[in-house]
């Protein structure tokens, strides 16, 4: 069996104006859907990244694979390697850390190799990762401060402006009732930092047994972060990203009393010796779409439980593939001992048939059925393609968009 057809569609997603130290949002997040048709009628799904510098390495590879067993996965990443002689990052120079393009795009593809490795073979994604020692994967509820209405708009969306502590309470208790998540994170670095440290105490009284969180993107101080630690002794489980780079993480660790989580100090396997010596972080968010895909993040895993970490996930804003492959992902591997992030309940569709799955207790079942256990809806793609085309957007830039509602926003990092 082999690769004989490679199918790339970029779509936009309609999004809302969360807020992060960056910018905001800006009215659609892009992905790339990938479909891997086989010689004998099997069609493997991934999803990652829509951002030009993304799509165009998919692209660019794409007629690497034509001819792969999408079981050699190991050749997979050969090929792709030799795809892309350039390598290089895959964000904006906006963003506060950038991916490897290798990784991200192997990452894609293998996702689909082994949707397709299931779908032969009747057996899940999480099978083939080793079997699922949860059927229930836990999530976060992911917090956001945020404008009312997009740039332009009338009407507010419904949840309305939320940029005060009251507020964002009032959205913890909607996510909550909705989704019934059992831990809350907060997205800071967006109000002066005395604001978000009261927004996290009325987050303790408003939900006295939830493990709670926050993560400023590494816009505080070295100083700040440890105020700010030390403030918040007894309220964080974790402390995610106070400050930016390997350094500056070990400065804050030394000082306060909670365990320091990261999707930005380290992000490749590279950065693990130097970040263990200095003890810069005791939590690592894993996230197949950039440390090289599902079998990298369980070997991750291994390290981190070698090594004494405690691992997490991250998320951006994705639709039900990739959360299906992140269902797996975790379901799959022992040590993840901290619900997950996800974006996706922030968004009203996906190009999955049976439209938006839905959270129970704030968890998800592992998708039955062979491989991811999600199918293409094919009239949605065209959808958010055709949204895609028409929308104009082919990058994310928090910095520029929040512009067209704070004009002479300038982006600083550190800001506090
Ligand atoms: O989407 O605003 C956002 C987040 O800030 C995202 O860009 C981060 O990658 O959620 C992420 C995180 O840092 O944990
Ligand atoms: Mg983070």
């Amino acid at each position: 069996m082999i690769i004989q057809n490679v199918r790339i569609t970029p779509v936009a997603v309609p999004d809302i104006p969360l807020l992060n130290c960056k910018g905001v949002h800006q009215s659609v997040f892009l992905r790339s859907v990938i479909e891997l048709v086989t010689d004998t009628g099997i069609v493997g799904l991934g999803e990652t990244y829509g951002a030009k510098r993304t799509l165009a390495g998919l692209r660019e590879s794409a007629d690497a694979l034509i001819g792969l067993d999408p079981f050699h996965l190991n050749d997979l990443r050969s090929r792709v390697v030799q795809a892309l002689p350039a390598g290089g990052g895959v964000n904006a120079p906006t963003a506060v850390a950038d991916h490897q393009l290798v990784d991200v795009v192997s990452s894609a593809f293998e996702v689909a190799c082994m949707d397709i490795q299931g779908k032969l073979l009747d057996r899940s994604v999480s099978d083939l990762l080793g079997g699922a020692v949860r059927r229930q994967v836990p999530f976060s509820a992911y917090l956001f401060f945020k404008f009312g209405r997009l740039a332009g708009h009338a009407e507010d969306d419904r949840w309305g402006e939320v940029r005060t502590p009251d507020a964002l309470v009032e959205e913890a208790r909607t996510l909550y009732r909705e989704n019934g998540f059992k831990s809350l994170k907060l997205k800071g670095g967006v109000l002066e930092p005395d604001l978000e440290i009261e927004t996290m105490f009325k987050l303790r009284e408003a939900f006295p047994h939830h493990p709670l969180r926050i993560d400023p993107n590494g816009v505080w101080t070295v100083d700040t972060a440890i105020r700010i630690g030390k403030a918040l002794d007894g309220v964080l489980e974790y402390l995610e990203d106070p400050v930016l780079g390997i350094d500056g993480m070990a400065a804050v660790a030394r000082e306060v009393p909670m365990p320091l989580a990261t999707n930005l100090a380290v992000i490749e396997f590279e950065h693990l010796p130097d970040s263990i010596a200095k003890n810069a972080v005791q939590v690592v968010l894993s996230d197949h779409h950039y440390w090289g895909g599902l079998r990298a993040s369980k070997h991750l895993a291994r390290l981190c439980q070698a090594f004494g970490l405690g691992l997490s996930m991250h998320s951006n804003s994705h639709l039900g593939i990739s959360l299906a492959a992140m269902t797996h992902l975790a379901a799959s591997t022992p040590n993840l001992n901290y619900d997950c992030d996800t974006h996706y309940p922030w968004m009203d569709t996906d190009v999955v048939t049976g439209g938006k799955r839905a959270f129970r207790d704030g968890a998800l079942t592992v998708p039955d059925g062979p491989g991811l256990g999600v199918e293409l809806d094919h009239d949605k793609l065209t959808e958010l393609n055709t949204l895609y085309e028409a929308s104009g957007v082919t990058d994310r830039d928090d910095t520029n968009e929040i512009q067209k509602y704070i004009p002479g926003y300038v982006r600083k990092v550190p800001r506090w």
